[in-house]
Parts: structure tokens; C-alpha cells; sequence
């Protein structure tokens, strides 16, 4: 008989804090560091307070005739074109007669056979095909296969898919310090990418396919990486498989985030069966790019003002510079390890550096500071920054009535955890736009501002290549309806900026750096492996989209490159105060005729432009599985956001600039309850809002 006891997690860790006090984030319960649960049920600046209990992955119990494999670690040397794989059985063979073979079946269905002798097998594998990180190449994938036999009966097995590559940190000096940068196969890598929570506040609701589709939405957006933030849990195998088909670069934090905890000898002994635990799970994955001990740990010692707990701060330094190394150097010693994020490699020292390591840039958002700040920065790698909005007028109608939808009402006050989380919405509000007068004017702003100012980072890191090798924005996905960072809200419906990460992590990318305002300067980031022909045109225009001048070169981008190709000065065109309201730039790259990047930058803020009416004409057509529209608008309209009233779809295209002579062309496959819409129900339904 199997008997499981659960007890109620808040009494135990109130209990707990009552005798001994223990530092944790605010808005949570207090204590929760003393327990091996996610630390977001317990509440976060984005989650309810919710601890629940109970068991919410499937347990099994395994009965074995003979011996049985308890784990596989496959490690691989790259040498002048070949591997030599390195197979290392944990085996437990009982009986009498017991032997063991490794086959590794390649993706053309070659397939490497050999015993395995002391725990180990190694195989050869020349012309290999290696493993890519997205856009770099594919992600061909080797199936690997352990048979236990008992006198050539087998009678256990244990299979993996792994992948021929490597993946580490490179921390090379350079002549702005360290670099961080992820190296695939020899080739650097920029990481582009958002930040991972769970998926909902309550864990069983959680399903393989809510993460496919999650993931299929940051694919769509044109990431290659993906941070597992350490607040939460450890996501199911099935969410490294997909990072492994699809070629993401996966961060993977342990557990751990900004709280004390205290090594006692039963704290110590769960946590290493964790380690181990999860190491053992996830070191074949080809996606594992990273092991970081913890989220924010290091900076909060470094730099929050804790309570004094030398004995807290003590076990930090033997905890994550001690038994997690120590440990990773027996179970995991491939997989690079990060003593916390952000960091500059440990010892609670220079946590906030832009000369080494990862960073987390908050000075926008938590400490109000404009959002041009973030351009007067040079990272190594941004590890988070982010900047709220509210999420979709549907989602904060599934827990608003009529009567609530005011940002300062009780319930939607209630659905904000952020401290000062509304006061920021309109803080930045105030600097950027008009004032929105209803409550929807409201929520299309405040994701149209969130989506320009991760933008503005994100193109600055780009353009920074080199210096800057990564990008996560603070955060991809909710775990609740609320007001958060947030791309994509718990219904999983896009904000603007999941449309703008589609843009701004474009593998080729135009950006235009407008530091200096009347002499800016076009940029092309290649992030592609190939050298990329483009042709750049780029038109100054005035508020009703005519074009006072433009300027067109033919320009070369190398591989793996960011260069500037445009350097432009307006000085003479926007001499006066009404000129800057009144024009603005526009500008595309373009390939085979087809604008693959494109942008618009003004000289004011958008509250300072003198926008004029303007009228957008929507042509539709269907085909078997889509609807099409062709936009185009008699002037200038900016963040052209399109919607279908009753229902949610994602367009091709979305909350893109129309300028007077140009026309867009956006697509939305027939799916779920669109698949039986005529053309003039999708006409009835689509609503289309700018600024
Ligand atoms: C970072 C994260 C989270 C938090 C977010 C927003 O510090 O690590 O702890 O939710 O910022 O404040």
C-alpha cells in the first residue's frame, strides 16, 4: 500500500516563519522559502495568493523483473568533424546473465551499435549532423536507445532524443570586458527571447497543449531562446522536447528566487534529491543551454538592504556556490553553470554589471525612470526589463463587471500586484500619449507604449551586437488575468508587444538609432548565418504620409553582423518645433521587393504629434482557409490594432504603421469558430483601432 499525507502548506511554513523569520519578497505569505513548493503560489507582483496542495503529475510505480536502468547521461567530444559519444548507463542488474547495449539510430536511419562495459558505451559518429539553434540550422535529432537483457531477453529499456552539438556560455574578454554569449557549434549566438512563469496559478489546470501553444506563440514571434524562470516549477519533459524540435535555446534556473533560506539538514536533503532529480530529467536535452542556480538572489544580498541574517547569507554562498556546483559537476559537468541571474559569476559582487555577465534592467518601470534610459545602457546580456500593460478587454471581462472597468476600481486594484502598479501604467501614460479617455482607449495604450518601449530596448541591444548578446523581456506569459508584463495574457490573446517581438526579433532587423535626433542612423542586424543583399529605402513625411524626401542604397549585411548603412541628416527639414510635430521617418528593408523590416520613427512623442484624421479603407478577400485584408489608410496612421469583436484570432500581421501610398496586406487562417464564418460576418466583426 501506497498512503500519501498532505498537509496544509500555509500552516506549515506560518509556523515555521513564527519561530525564525525569513527574508521573502513582499506580496507574498511569509515563510514560503521554507517550503520545496513554487514560490508564486504562495503570491508574486503578478500572482494571487493561492498556495495549493496535492499531487499534479502522474506518479508511477515501477515493478522490475532482473535489474533495471535508472538513468542514461550522454555526453559528446566534437573533434575534426566526427563525435565520439560517450553512453553512461546507471544500471541496476540484479540477476544473474545481465547484459546491455546502446543504439543510437541517426535521423537518415544509420544506426551505431555497441555494449555497454562498466556503465559505458562509446560510439562513433562520423559525418554527423549537427544540432542547430533556430535560424542558424536544423535540428536534426538522434534517437538513443538503452536495452537491458536478461540471456538476450530484454527487460528493460530507456530511450532519449538527443542532439549532436554544443551549446555553452562563451565568457571571452573583449575591449568592453567579458562577453556572455551563447556559442552553438563554434558560432555566437544573439539569444532572443522572453522570460517563462507557470502557466496558471493553479498547477493542475496546466496541460501539454496550453505549453505547445505558448511556445508555437514565441516561435511565431521569432525567438530562439527561452528563460525558465525560478519562481515557479520545473516544466514537464514535454517542454524541452519542443525547445528541442524547434531549436530554442533554453535558461533553466533552478528553483530559487529572491528569498533567504536557512540549510538545515532536512532543507539540505530535499533540495540535492531536486538537483539531482531534475538534472538527471533534463541534462540530454540538446535545448539545456544553461543551469543558473537562482533568480535574484545574488543582487538581493548584494544590493536590497536585507534584513542581517549572516547564517542565511552564509548558506546562499554554500548552497549555490557550493553543493549546486558540486553536485552539476558529477550529474550535468557539460552544461555551463550560472551562480544567479544577474550576475557577474558569483561571490555576491558587481551583480548590476555592464561589463560582465547577465543583468536585470528595472531602472524603467520599477524606478521610474524614462524610457529612453533604457538606450543610455550597454548590456553584456539583458536577462529581464520589462514595461506593464493591460492585458485584452475579453480577458478582463471574464472577472470585471460593466461597473469595474476602471483602472482604479476595487476589482480591477485587485488584479494590479504590482506595488505602485497603476500609478506606473499612468505615470508612463502621461509621458507618451494622450490622455485615453475611455476605459479601451486605455488599454490600447498602455500596450501600444509597452510595446514601443521594449521595442526601443531590444533594437538598441541589436544594434549593440557583440557588446550585447541577449534579450529576455520580462515575460512572456501570465498565470492569471492581470495587469502585468506580460505579451501574451493568461487567455493566451497577444498585447501589441507579442506583434512587436515578431518584428523586433526578425532574424534581419532595421532599426533606426535616433540619439541624436536630427542626424539619425539606419542599422541592419543579420542574424541570419548568410550574408544578406538588401536594399533599404527610407522617406521622410510629413503628418499627412507625403513624402518630402527620400533616400534609397543597396547594401550588404554580413552574417552574423549589426552595422550601420544609413547615417541621415534632417537637420534642415526639422528646424522648427511644428516641424518636429509635424514630420516624421519611415523606413524598410526590403528583398526581392518585399519589406521584410520596417519601422517609423518621430521626433516627439506621440502625444506631441499633430496626428490628422485619417481614414483606413480595409479590402477583404477569402480564400479555402484564409480571410485577407488589404489595408490602406489617406494619411498617417499609427499602430493600426485589428480585432474580431466576438471572437480571438491572431493576424499575420498586427498593430503596424499606414502611411498614405502604401498598402498592408494581413492574413488570419479559418480556425476554430472562424471556420464557419462567411466574409461578411468577418466584416461585420473586425474592428480597427490606431492611434
Ligand atoms: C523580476 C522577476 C520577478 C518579478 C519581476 C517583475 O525581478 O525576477 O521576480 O515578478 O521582476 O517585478
Amino acid at each position: 500500500m501506497l498512503r500519501l499525507d498532505i498537509h496544509s502548506p500555509s500552516r506549515y511554513v506560518t509556523e515555521l516563519y513564527q519561530k525564525r523569520p525569513l527574508w521573502g519578497v513582499d506580496s507574498t505569505m511569509a515563510g514560503y522559502p521554507y517550503l520545496r513548493k513554487a514560490h508564486c503560489m504562495f503570491g508574486w507582483d503578478w500572482g494571487p495568493v493561492l498556495p495549493d496542495l496535492g499531487i499534479w503529475r502522474d506518479v508511477t510505480i515501477r515493478g522490475c523483473v532482473g535489474g533495471r536502468i535508472r538513468d542514461v547521461y550522454y555526453t559528446q567530444r566534437h573533434q575534426q568533424g566526427a563525435v565520439t559519444l560517450t553512453c553512461q548507463a546507471h544500471i541496476d542488474a540484479w540477476a544473474e546473465g545481465c547484459d546491455a547495449v546502446c543504439t543510437v539510430t541517426a535521423p537518415d536511419g544509420r544506426t551505431f551499435t555497441a555494449p555497454i562495459q562498466a556503465g559505458k558505451a562509446i560510439i562513433q559518429i562520423d559525418t554527423p549532423q549537427l544540432w542547430w539553434v533556430r535560424n542558424l540550422g536544423d535540428q536534426p535529432l538522434y534517437r538513443c536507445r538503452v536495452e537491458l537483457r536478461q540471456n538476450g531477453k530484454t527487460v528493460d529499456h530507456h530511450e532519449r532524443r538527443i542532439g549532436l552539438r554544443t551549446l555553452t556560455i562563451s565568457q571571452a574578454e573583449d575591449e568592453w570586458g567579458k562577453e556572455f554569449c551563447f556559442i552553438n557549434n563554434g558560432v555566437k549566438v544573439f539569444a532572443m527571447g522572453a522570460n517563462y512563469i507557470p502557466e496558471d496559478q493553479l498547477l493542475p489546470r496546466c496541460t501539454n497543449a496550453r505549453t505547445r501553444r505558448l511556445l508555437e506563440d514565441c516561435k511565431a514571434a521569432n525567438y530562439n531562446f527561452i528563460r525558465v524562470w525560478g519562481g515557479g516549477v520545473y516544466p514537464g519533459t514535454d517542454f524541452y522536447d519542443w525547445c528541442d524540435e524547434n531549436g530554442f535555446i533554453v535558461w533553466q534556473d533552478f528553483m530559487f528566487a529572491c528569498s533567504a533560506y536557512l540549510l538545515t539538514p532536512a532543507f539540505e536533503a530535499t533540495v540535492r534529491q531536486e538537483i539531482i532529480d531534475n538534472v538527471i530529467r533534463l541534462r540530454n536535452h540538446p535545448s539545456l543551454g544553461l543551469w543558473c542556480g537562482n533568480n535574484e538572489i545574488e543582487s538581493a544580498w548584494e544590493g536590497w538592504g536585507l534584513p542581517e541574517d549572516p547564517q542565511a547569507k552564509a548558506d546562499y554562498l554554500a548552497l549555490f556556490e557550493g553543493i549546486i556546483p558540486d553536485l552539476l559537476s558529477q550529474y550535468d559537468p557539460d552544461t555551463f553553470y550560472w551562480p544567479s541571474s544577474p550576475s557577474s559569476g558569483g561571490g555576491i559582487r558587481d551583480t548590476s554589471s555592464n561589463q560582465a555577465g547577465d543583468m536585470h534592467y528595472w531602472a524603467v518601470w520599477h524606478n521610474f525612470k524614462p524610457i529612453e534610459a533604457f538606450r543610455q545602457y550597454y548590456y553584456r546580456f539583458c536577462s529581464e526589463y520589462g514595461f506593464e500593460s493591460l492585458p485584452n478587454v475579453k480577458t478582463i471581462r471574464a472577472f470585471a463587471e460593466e461597473k469595474d472597468l476602471d483602472l482604479c476600481s476595487n476589482v480591477m486594484e485587485a488584479h494590479q500586484k504590482c506595488t505602485q502598479g497603476n500609478e506606473k501604467v499612468m505615470f508612463y501614460l502621461a509621458q507618451m500619449v494622450n490622455y485615453p479617455y475611455d476605459f479601451e482607449r486605455l488599454i490600447y495604450c498602455s500596450q501600444l507604449v509597452q510595446a514601443d518601449c521594449i521595442r526601443s530596448n531590444v533594437e538598441h541591444m541589436r544594434r549593440a551586437r557583440g557588446r550585447c548578446m541577449g534579450s529576455a523581456y520580462w515575460q512572456v506569459n501570465d498565470s492569471n488575468p492581470v495587469i502585468s508584463w506580460s505579451s501574451i495574457d493568461y487567455f493566451g490573446r497577444w498585447k501589441g508587444l507579442h506583434y512587436a517581438a515578431r518584428r523586433f526579433y526578425a532574424p534581419l532587423l532595421l532599426s533606426c538609432d535616433d540619439t541624436d535626433p536630427l542626424r539619425p542612423v539606419l542599422h541592419v542586424t543579420n542574424d541570419t548565418p548568410t550574408a544578406q543583399d538588401v536594399k533599404i529605402v527610407c522617406r521622410l513625411r510629413d503628418h499627412r504620409a507625403t513624402i518630402l524626401r527620400e533616400w534609397r542604397i543597396d547594401a550588404r549585411s554580413a552574417a552574423l553582423s549589426s552595422q550601420p548603412c544609413l547615417a541621415l541628416d534632417v537637420e534642415q527639414q526639422i528646424s522648427t518645433a511644428r516641424e518636429k510635430r509635424t514630420r516624421y521617418l519611415e523606413y524598410a528593408l526590403l528583398q526581392g521587393g518585399t519589406a521584410v523590416s520596417a519601422g517609423t520613427t518621430l521626433f516627439v512623442r506621440p502625444k506631441a504629434f499633430e496626428f490628422l484624421p485619417v481614414r483606413i479603407d480595409a479590402e477583404m478577400t477569402e480564400s479555402d482557409d484564409a480571410f485577407s485584408l488589404t489595408l490602406r489608410a489617406d494619411g498617417f496612421a499609427k499602430s493600426v490594432c485589428l480585432s474580431l469583436r466576438a471572437v480571438d484570432c491572431v493576424f499575420s500581421d498586427n498593430w503596424f504603421d499606414l502611411h498614405g501610398d502604401q498598402k498592408v496586406t494581413v492574413y488570419t487562417k479559418k480556425e476554430g469558430p472562424l471556420a464557419a464564418w462567411s466574409a461578411d460576418t468577418f466584416r461585420e466583426q473586425l474592428e480597427i483601432k490606431h492611434y
